[in-house]
Parts: structure tokens; sequence; C-alpha cells
């Protein structure tokens, strides 16, 4: 359609192209072709004349080309789009590394040993909390199998009941050895007797139970005449050591005996025939100190099947040490492991790892310096509560393995 009061023009040129040209030179970018013919042009009276191009047009007054102001305003909200993806997908790229990061430091904490991607969060808490407690790779695996095992993805979601189980199945794998039973009293008044023997490394407190085990069973409410218990020691070869039992025996006015080779430990035996309990200390031995500890034995074995031998261990020995020290005590025949130091650490997996593997079951547990009190009869309930970062349920643990056994609160009653 054309337009009113514009202003048009005619261009004539030898060729369409500089028609263009001179179009564009004179009325510039806003000039409008409306038509355009061949023409002939110049000539004389008809001759010579040559073809050209003839426009017509018209220059408009709309600006071309020039944007809107809605235009710009669409502009910009596509701009802000694209910069709100770029941004979204900068974020996402964010989340995606924070994620891989943390999925390799997993599996850096799980001793390199990649985990699979799906590993649920609840296996992957227990794992933890057991690593935390020093159990060993393969007590932890062997749990960590059961789980997966035994609970269905939707069960492992509750963290409560698991733990509840996990902490079941680590008591069911504590043996727990029967306390110290003093030998009853004859029919005709005459008391046989027990031999109780404690060996073990250097330093583990072998004494110092020694000297909780003879409060205990010496000094409670016997009327007796006789002594119920005594002490018998072979480790006289310190004077330091012997001293140490001697004011203990003589707090608790129990007799104490030193005894340095076979032939005199035979003999006591035999005149002690019919006291009670006869409670053994010996010379700490380092479990490398291979010929000291037959030497030792050859001294026990004088005592025969009527000795009850029990291996005593801190329970701050690692893991590898403890497996040495079974070991090598081994030809003592040891009956059961008396637990000790265990108020200087958090962290026992260790120790039941090692013993649940090797079947050894505990007879007591000692957690303190202080005679007597700080010993109590091993008990399921007691190793469990010492565990770190289980919620425990102490009722629902005495219901299921039964209650700890304080036998000093007999004692000071
Ligand atoms: N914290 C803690 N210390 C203990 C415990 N039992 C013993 N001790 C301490 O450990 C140290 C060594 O105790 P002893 O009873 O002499 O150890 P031992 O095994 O007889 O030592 P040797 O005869 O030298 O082999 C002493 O300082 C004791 O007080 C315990 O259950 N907890
Ligand atoms: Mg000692």
């Amino acid at each position: 359609m054309i337009e009113k009061d514009l202003q048009y023009f005619t261009i004539e040129a030898p060729t369409p192209r500089e028609a263009l040209e001179q179009m564009r030179r004179q009325y510039g970018q806003e000039a409008r072709i409306l038509t355009h013919k061949t023409v002939r042009r110049g000539g004389v009276l008809g001759m010579f004349a040559r073809e050209g191009v003839e426009i017509t047009g018209y220059i408009s007054q709309k600006p071309r080309n020039k944007p809107t102001a809605m235009s710009v305003a669409t502009l910009e909200e596509s701009r802000q789009k694209i910069l709100a993806e770029a941004r979204r997908e900068q974020s996402l790229q964010l989340i995606l590394n924070e994620i891989q990061s943390l999925k390799e430091n997993l599996s850096k904490d799980n001793g390199g040993k990649k985990l699979p991607v799906d590993t649920p969060g609840g296996l992957l808490r227990i794992e933890s909390i057991l690593q935390h407690n020093d159990f060993s790779p393969p007590f932890i695996e062997e749990i960590l199998g059961r789980v997966r095992k035994e609970f269905s993805l939707e069960d492992l979601d509750n963290f409560s009941v698991l733990q509840t189980q996990v902490l079941d199945w680590i008591g069911d794998k504590i043996q727990i050895y029967p306390a110290l039973q003093i030998p009853e009293q004859g029919a005709q008044g005459a008391q046989s007797s027990k031999v109780f023997i404690i060996v073990g490394p250097t330093g583990v407190g072998k004494t110092t139970t020694i000297a909780k085990l003879a409060a205990i069973f010496g000094v409670s409410g016997s009327s007796s005449t006789s002594p119920k218990v005594q002490i018998v020691t072979i480790d006289n070869y310190r004077i330091a050591a012997l001293r140490q039992i001697e004011t203990y025996a003589e707090i608790m006015r129990i007799p104490v005996t030193c005894v340095e080779s076979v032939g005199e430990f035979k003999k006591f035996l035999a005149m002690a025939e019919g006291t009670g309990l006869i409670l053994v200390d010996t010379i700490g031995r380092s479990p490398r100190d291979l010929s000291k500890l037959a030497e030792m034995k050859d001294v026990l074995d004088a005592a025969g099947t009527c000795c009850e031998i029990h291996l005593t261990i801190s329970a701050t020995t690692k893991a590898s040490d403890v497996e040495e020290i079974l070991k090598t005590f081994e030809p003592f025949k040891y009956r059961a492991v008396i637990l000790t130091k265990i108020d200087e650490t958090l962290r026992i997996g260790n120790i039941i790892s090692v013993l649940a593997a090797s079947r050894k079951p505990i007879s007591y547990i000692a957690d303190g310096q202080s005679v007597p009190q700080d010993i109590e009869q091993a008990s399921i309930l007691r190793l469990l509560m010492n565990l770190d970062g289980f919620r425990i349920s102490r009722e629902r643990l005495e219901k299921r393995f039964g209650e700890r056994v304080k036998i000093n609160d007999t004692f000071w009653s």
C-alpha cells in the first residue's frame, strides 16, 4: 500500500544495479522501491538509443529495523533466562563435583576400598561405628555381610533397629567364663583347694588383680579360723614385686608365700591342701621371652590338674599383639582371659574381635587401680556398654544378656 504524504522519486540508470546504487546514495536507507521497468535511453531520432532501467519509489518514515521498546524488553528477558540457565547448570556441576569428592573421601576412609555406589546409608554408618571401636576388618565384614543378608533395603532405613540388631550380634560373639568358685567345705569340715593362677605379659595388672581377688574372696565373711585364701608368688626375683604383694596381703591379713622352684611349689601345695583358694601371682613375661616362659610353665605344671590358669590382657593392647599373646601363652592351657585397664580405653572392638575369632572366654574385667573395688565378673552387658557410638538401651541389653555382676557389691554390703 502506498503511504500518503510521502516523498516519491523516479530514477533512471543504465542497469538495475546502478539504479539501486543511485537510490541509496540520494535517498539513503529509508528509500523503498515501488516499480521498476526497462526503458530506451539516448540516441537521435529513435536511433542509437540504449536500453536502461527506470525505478520509482518513496522514502519511508518508519525507521527500518530499529528495535521497538517491546523487542528490547523481550531481548533482556531472554538474556536473563539464558544467564539463569547457565547459573543453574553451573550449580548443578558444583553439586556433582561435591558428591564426587565426598565419594572419594568415603572410599579413602574405607582403607582405599571402593564402596559400591549404591551402599545404603545405614550400612555405611554401622561400618564407621565398628571401625571407630577398633573391630578387626574380618569381624566388621562378617557383621556387614549379615546385615546385607538379613535386612531389606527398607529395614536399613530404620537405624535404631539396625544398631540394636548389630549390638545383639556382637554380644552373641562374646563368651563369658563362669565366676570363680571357692570349693565347698566337705562333710567332715575338710576343704579341698582350688589353685587359681594368673599369667600374662609384663605390667598388665596381674599382681593388682590377684590382690583384688584375694580381698574379695579372703575377707568376705568367713567364720572359719583356717585361712580361706592364700597368695603364692613366684615373682620373688624382684624385691619390689615381692613387697607389692606382701603389702596387699598384710592389709588383708592373708598369708603370702614365695616359691622359687618346682620342688618348692609342690611342697607348698601339699601343705596347703584343704585351703579354699590359692591365688598364684606370676612373673610378668614378655611374650617374646620364650625360654623364661617355658621355665615358668615347668613350675606351674607342678600344680597338676587342680589348677586353673587365666591369662591377663590389657584392654589397651592392639589387635595384632593380642593375637600374639594368645598364641604365645597357649602352652599354659589358660581357661579364660582377664581383661584389665578397660578404664583406659573407649575402644575394645579389637579385643572382642580377637577373642571371638579364637573362641576364648573372658572371666574378669578390671577397670582401675583401686584394690579391691575396680574389678567385676565379666559380663556381655559391661563390654557392650563400653562401646562408643551406639545408642544403647541398658534395660533391653539386660533382658537379652543378663545383668552386670559387681562382685564388690556383695563385698562392701
Ligand atoms: N588403669 C588401670 N590400671 C591398672 C589396672 N590394673 C592394674 N593397673 C596398674 O598397672 C600397673 C601395673 O600393675 P601390676 O599389677 O604391678 O602389673 P603386673 O602385671 O603384676 O606387672 P609385672 O609383675 O611387672 O609384670 C600398676 O600401676 C597398677 O596400678 C586397671 O584395671 N586399670
Ligand atoms: Mg606383678
